[in-house]
């Protein structure tokens, strides 16, 4: 008989809370990027267990402690799996960060294949698989996120540990032309196929997949059609399915509605002597495509001078990675670009584009996003994008214009009502800036109601639903919500 599913374990490289050493000691932050965004609302108060890395290989002899302070408030527990230097060197920095995120976001001539980076890959694959081995039982979901743990069913299985297990991306699948480069293709492929439901961000990346899967094991069939499909593998089936992730649309929207930062938001307008605003929001990432913005900024303004000293572009890039030098590259052009086009074009009184290098407060980002005539969101490439669907989230005047990659996965969703763009090229974003800079109010009404709709709808609980119905037929109701919790550290 199935055992009855009891506790959802979500397991990632990261905690949703980082361990900090600041000049006063140890701090526990809450965890910043888009998978800690969707995830924390999710397991809140849900009595669960997060499985994860602390951010630090040095951890202090509080730790516990403090994870346990954080743990109480967000109602559910939390596991770390120590990792010292050299593995997150290998295994993070290296394989995760220098191999399959450039590659699976078709970047690769980025990629570094050092076969040293793919062990220590492995081992750390391993040192995770022990720990859920050992902390997890029969009656427990398993849910494993993202690029840096794709091997966790395979090492639990060969451990002979039976576990209900499921795996997401949140990053793109590449095309098998792409894919194809990787030296380690049939192993990766092969972990993948353990799990026994593996989701993808859209249906095209859930066919990359299976170009890649009949590509280098041809005899498997594929069975069904719609979001979710079966592979069957001759001597055991697995699913496959496209689940695109979300936000949680109440929580943004009801900040947006908040008079403090309805306040903040007027503020920001007044000091910007109500000019439109044209908003970029990203980590500080190639895939972002934050200079050909910036350039595309710089188009703007050359081929359109009607827009001179009527705008601001505000572009906010959070710290990310920041010990990479390909980051610290990435830092100084985009300042410079800044420094470039304000030299350009400002005038007194006028500086055309602010850029912000840190980490906003929700409110504050709330406040930016409800203020933002135009949210200007251009990967090169991207699983999702959560900032195009809280921009929307966010304008609760519904006077805003969302301009969007056709390379970020939430275009799939938002096609019809987002204006499309190519992030390479700089004439057509400029020129969809300037039609969008002059979009009259119902024009915009009806185009972000629609897309509001749509994001309320298939929130960040139908995503994880969708999710938890095709691999155990459950929602996340059948994980009762816990009214007390004071849990400390396993
Ligand atoms: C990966 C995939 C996929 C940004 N600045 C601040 C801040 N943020 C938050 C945003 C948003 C998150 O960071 C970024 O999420 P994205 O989805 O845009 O991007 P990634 O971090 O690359 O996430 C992506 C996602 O996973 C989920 O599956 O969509 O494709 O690459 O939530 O709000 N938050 C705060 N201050 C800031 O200054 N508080």
């Amino acid at each position: 008989m199935e055992p009855e599913l009891r506790r959802l374990v979500v397991v990632s490289n990261r905690l949703p809370a980082a361990l900090k050493k600041e000049d006063d000691g140890w701090r526990v932050k809450a965890g910043g990027g888009g998978l800690v965004t969707a995830l924390a609302p999710v397991l809140k108060n849900r009595g669960g267990l997060w499985i994860g890395w602390s951010g630090t290989s040095d951890p202090p002899a509080d730790e516990d402690a403090l994870l346990a302070d954080f743990s109480s408030e967000a109602g559910y527990e939390l596991l770390t799996v120590p990792l010292t230097e050299q593995e997150v060197e290998g295994y993070y920095y290296g394989f995760s960060n220098e191999i399959i995120w450039p590659l699976f976001h078709d970047l690769q001539t980025r990629c570094k294949f050092d076969p040293v980076f793919w062990r220590t890959y492995l081992d750390v694959n391993f040192k995770f698989a022990e720990v859920v081995a050992r902390k997890t039982t029969q009656d427990d979901y398993i849910w494993i996120h993202d690029y840096h743990l794709m091997h966790q069913a395979f090492f639990l299985k060969s451990m002979g540990v039976k576990r209900n297990i499921g795996f997401f991306l949140h990053i793109p699948f590449p095309p098998p032309d792409i894919f194809m480069k990787l030296p380690w293709r049939g192993k990766l492929i092969q972990a993948l196929t353990e799990y026994d439901l593996v989701g993808f961000q859209t249906i095209q990346d859930r066919k990359n997949f299976v170009g890649c899967l009949q590509k280098l094991m041809p005899e498997v069939r594929i069975e069904g059609r719609g979001a979710v499909v079966t592979v069957n593998m001759g001597t055991r089936k697995f699913r496959l399915g496209a689940f695109p992730i979300s936000i949680d649309f109440n929580q943004f929207a009801d900040m947006a509605h908040r008079p403090e930062v309805g306040q903040k938001a007027f503020e920001l307008k007044e000091a910007l002597r109500h000019r439109k605003i044209i908003l970029g929001v990203d980590r500080l990432d190639y895939t972002k495509g934050i200079p050909e913005r910036i350039r595309s900024i710089q188009t703007l303004l050359r081929r359109y001078p009607d827009l001179s000293g009527r705008m601001n572009f505000i572009q906010i890039a959070v710290p990310s990675r920041e010990e990479v030098d390909e980051y610290k590259e990435l830092r100084t052009e985009i300042e410079q670009l800044v420094g470039h086009v304000n030299g350009e074009f400002s005038c007194p009184g006028w500086v055309p584009v602010h850029y912000h290098y840190r980490n906003f407060p929700p409110e504050e980002l709330v406040a930016y996003y409800a203020a933002a005539d135009i949210g200007l969101v251009t990967p090169l490439r991207d699983g999702m994008n959560l900032v195009a669907k809280e921009y929307c989230a966010c304008n609760i005047s519904e006077n805003g214009v969302l301009v969007l990659s056709e390379f970020a996965g939430a275009a799939a969703q938002l096609q019809k009502d987002a204006y499309l763009v190519n992030p390479y090229d700089m004439d057509g974003i400029a020129k969809a800036l300037h039609r969008a800079f002059y979009w009259d109010k119902a024009t915009c009404r009806d185009h972000m109601s629609k897309l509001r709709d749509q994001i309320r709808k298939n929130n960040i609980y139908w995503w994880v639903d969708s999710f938890l119905q095709a691999g155990i037929s459950k929602s996340l109701g059948d994980f009762p919500e816990v009214d007390t919790v004071n849990f400390a550290r396993i």
